[in-house]
């Protein structure tokens, strides 16, 4: 469609430009500079680049007056930039050329940028991608979150229990975001409300300032970069000198400590933690500034406010920012006189809601006495909302409920659309938690799929597989991404399934030195490497596989001379600092590791790792060396997934039950290239209303109850049978993620893996025929679809490349 934008510099130039930066803006010299100083100098030179085209396009934005998108989100997931931002400017190469030229190793200085980890996981990589693929397509958008000062925590494993550390990315400067000191809005907490003059006055009890940090988020090719404009929080006044003159130095420092904590750390868990005052200041906190700041962008081009809504298209990243509803209405109520049903017709017109799961512990619902202290003004104008949607929709339907106020129905009621991110998930957001909701306002729930950037997710992270793509399709796949269904006319060419074959093989090689040289753990790249990343939660059933890894491990024990295919087993995941279920499964996965790996019997056919601390830069690392993909949740949990898609584009059929965008994949991929296995959601549903289901399913398998045998035995805990006690007896009485129904199937379907995987030529066609398929699961092809049916908002690349070649 577009040409490159950007004009490369020289080898030569770019080395210059490096030492410029190296000199100037680090104060070294070469001969002294570290690997931090080289990277910090490598990302300044690389962001020196990234300016120009982010003011064109600010600019050009201003002129087309058109439709700006504000996504609003609790997190973004980022990862490293040094390797992104030289791919999306087309530097790559004479980046690393230039760095290989002052004797450094491109790997080496890339690899020592800490991971941006602001996010859990597949939500905050979601709006990741998404941020992408806006700037990619040239939609005029603006990211909104928070610059936690401490991002996702760090794991370790001791004696293979989980401890985690604070996560300090901030303790080294951000090259990639730049402070707007003179950007700050202030937000107020507490207090009360009353009526003066026939007004309604907040009186807030409290106050901290929002102050901004702008992140260019470049696109492909350098032809668009939107901004990523994190808050951080901070006090009104530095420091209280009165306190100080007393003598009085705690107290003279306290309100910019308390004003701090707000953006100081990200919760560490997602999906549950509901309730917590300090949540619902940081979610306050953020959505108010991104509010403020975007009606002040709106009044200064001279909009008229009841117009919003044709400027303006604000998506809310599952509940989390759903206090915008009434925040958008107490500012066109209090601070621009519009009336309420004229604020909440406006709003509403603006406002749009993406539900990622159906989790009833994620829902967030706020105690009515907390949320009316913290937000008075705001708990009178939901009443007002909510009186409204009874006007239109009847009572049956409260947002208001056993004394909590619930933030799901909120931000129903205050969108126009509310969006699912599967198929299957958007059914069921229909059929079961918003069934009288969609009855109600019906049209309103649509689905947009999930999908992932492939230029982090294939290009850059594979680049033997990129290699042999545009060697065979040609160079246009990665913003266009249908392209790669070229591919298929390849596979049956035994050529490219040699060379697909062998950048698999690269990846596999590379995770093997990359695990020897981080943890000292050997593993054999011939072996199959089957993979399963992704937080610890119940219903992901990282407890099944594991389970049946141990199963696998008592049959190959039985039969040591057995054509056995060799695995690998590699987990990756952190678990919520406070959910000890999931700890305990890290802990016996980490035991059955020790007792399995040391065994000389089956050593040669199966092995377990779990390096510890998995994050985007793992997974980047680990994606394009997987051989087999685990995506094995109950039916009806997973909302949608990411890293399926991921696994597929990078080669990696799936070993997978019927959830989330799984039947999608399977839809395109076909049936024949896919392991399925397990209950549908209608099944587990039906299943769950069966007396006894899980110890009949014991009952029923004798390698299962085997296994749990061993584990009660304190076989994995040096003996201690307390240890899994809570984890075994969970799976007796009350296995409600159905471990024990789906296992035998599981294991079944693991047989059928071992067979493809032992006819090498059948299973790299299987691989490729995955990356070929999968082309729709491009986040680009998600974004084109919410820019279409949600937002109403139109890309700029054409127009302003119109108008450049009239100029
Ligand atoms: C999640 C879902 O669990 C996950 O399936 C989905 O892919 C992701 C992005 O839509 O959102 N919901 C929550 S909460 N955390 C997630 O990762």
């Amino acid at each position: 469609m577009t040409t490159p934008r950007i004009s490369a510099p020289s080898v030569e130039a770019f080395s210059a430009a490096i030492l410029r930066h190296l000199k100037l803006s680090l104060g070294k010299d070469p001969e002294h500079a570290s690997l931090y100083d080289w990277r910090m100098s490598l990302a300044l030179s690389l962001r020196d680049h990234v300016v120009e085209p982010w003011f064109e396009s600010t600019r050009k934005t201003y002129e087309a007056r058109g439709k700006r998108v504000y996504y609003l989100s609790m997190e973004f997931l980022i990862g490293r930039l040094v390797e992104d931002v030289a791919v999306n400017l087309g530097f790559e190469d004479i980046a690393e050329e230039a760095i290989t030229a002052l004797g450094q190793n491109y790997g080496d200085v890339v690899a020592n940028e800490p991971d941006a980890a602001l996010g859990n996981g597949g939500l905050g990589r979601l709006a990741a991608c998404f941020m992408d693929s806006l700037s990619t397509l040239g939609i005029p958008a603006y990211g909104y979150g928070i610059r936690y000062e401490h991002g996702l925590f760090e794991q370790h494993f001791e004696e293979g229990a989980q401890i985690e550390t604070a996560e300090t990315w901030l303790s080294q400067a951000h090259v990639w975001e730049f402070e707007r000191p003179e950007v700050t809005y202030p937000i107020h907490f507490g207090g009360h409300v009353a009526v003066e003059d026939g007004k309604t006055v907040w009186h807030a009890g409290e106050t901290v300032m929002a102050s901004a940090y702008d992140t260019p988020v470049l696109g492909w090719q350098g032809r668009w970069a939107n901004t990523l404009r994190l808050w951080a929080a901070k006090p009104t006044t530095n420091f209280d000198l009165e306190s100080f003159n007393r003598g009085d130095y705690i107290a003279a420092s306290a309100p910019e400590a308390l004003a701090r904590t707000i953006s100081r750390v990200l919760y560490p868990d997602d999906t549950t933690d509901v309730g917590k005052e300090l949540r619902l200041k940081q979610e306050y906190f953020f959505t108010s500034a991104s509010l403020q700041d975007l009606l002040r962008r709106f009044l200064s081009e001279g909009g008229a406010l009841k117009d919003l809504p044709d400027h303006v298209a604000i998506q809310l990243n599952d509940t989390h920012p759903a206090i915008a509803g009434p925040e958008l209405v107490r500012l066109l109520m209090d601070e621009h006189q519009f009336e309420v049903a004229q604020a909440i017709t406006t709003a509403r017109a603006c406002l749009a809601y993406t539900n990622h799961t159906l989790l009833p512990e994620a829902l967030e619902r706020w105690p009515e006495d907390l949320f009316a202290r913290v937000l008075p003004r705001h708990y009178r104008i939901i009443q007002l909302i909510e009186a409204a949607h009874f006007a239109t929709a009847g009572e049956t339907v409260r947002i208001f409920e056993h004394g909590e106020v619930k933030m799901g129905e909120l931000a129903f009621v205050m969108a126009h659309h509310v969006n699912g991110v599967s198929a299957l998930h958007s059914e069921l957001v229909k059929e079961t938690v918003f069934s009288d909701l969609n009855a109600a306002y019906p049209g309103r729930i649509i689905n947009q799929t999930n999908g992932i950037t492939p230029r982090r997710w294939l290009y850059t992270c594979n680049r033997p597989l990129r290699g042999l793509i545009n060697d065979t399709i040609g160079t246009a796949w990665p913003d266009n991404l249908d392209q790669l269904s070229g591919l298929t006319a390849h596979v049956e060419d035994s050529a490219f399934l040699d060379r697909f074959q062998a950048a698999k093989d690269a990846n596999k090689a590379r995770l093997a030195d990359w695990l020897k040289a981080r943890d000292g753990v050997s593993v054999d790249p011939a072996a199959m490497f089957d993979v399963q990343i992704k937080r610890i939660h119940e219903y992901k059933r990282q407890l099944m596989n594991l389970l049946e890894t141990v199963a696998l491990w008592n049959d190959i024990r039985a039969n040591p001379n057995g054509a056995w295919t060799p695995r690998v087993k590699l987990f990756g995941g952190k678990a919520a600092p406070g959910y000890v279920v999931a700890k305990e499964i890290i802990h016996l996965i980490n035991d059955a590791a020790r007792v399995i790996n040391a065994d000389p019997v089956t050593r040669e056919f199966l092995q377990i790792v779990y390096p510890e601390n998995y994050n985007v830069s793992m997974a980047e690392m680990l994606i394009p060396a997987a051989d087999l993909s685990e995506q094995i949740s109950t039916a009806g949990k997973e909302a949608s997934g990411t890293g399926n898609m991921k696994f597929a584009l990078n080669g990696a059929p799936t070993i997978g039950t019927l959830d989330g965008a799984n039947v999608e994949i399977r839809d395109c991929v076909g049936a024949e290239n896919f392991f399925l296995f397990g209950l549908t959601a209608a099944e587990v549903t039906a299943r769950r209303a069966e007396p006894d289901y899980a110890r009949t399913a014991i009952a029923a398998s004798p390698r299962l109850s085997e296994v749990l045998d061993q584990i009660r035995s304190g076989l994995f805990s040096g003996g201690d049978r307390d240890r899994y006690v809570n984890l075994v007896n969970g799976l007796y009485d009350h296995d409600y993620f159905l471990v024990t129904c789906d296992f035998d199937a599981y294991f079944a379907a693991q047989r059928q893996v071992d067979t493809a995987f032992a006819d090498s030529r059948t299973w790299t066609r299987m691989a490729a025929l995955n990356t070929a398929r999968v082309g729709w699961f491009s986040s680009d092809r998600t974004i084109s679809g919410y820019a279409k049916d949600i937002w109403q908002a139109q890309s700029l690349l054409e127009q302003r490349d119109a108008d450049q070649n009239v100029a």
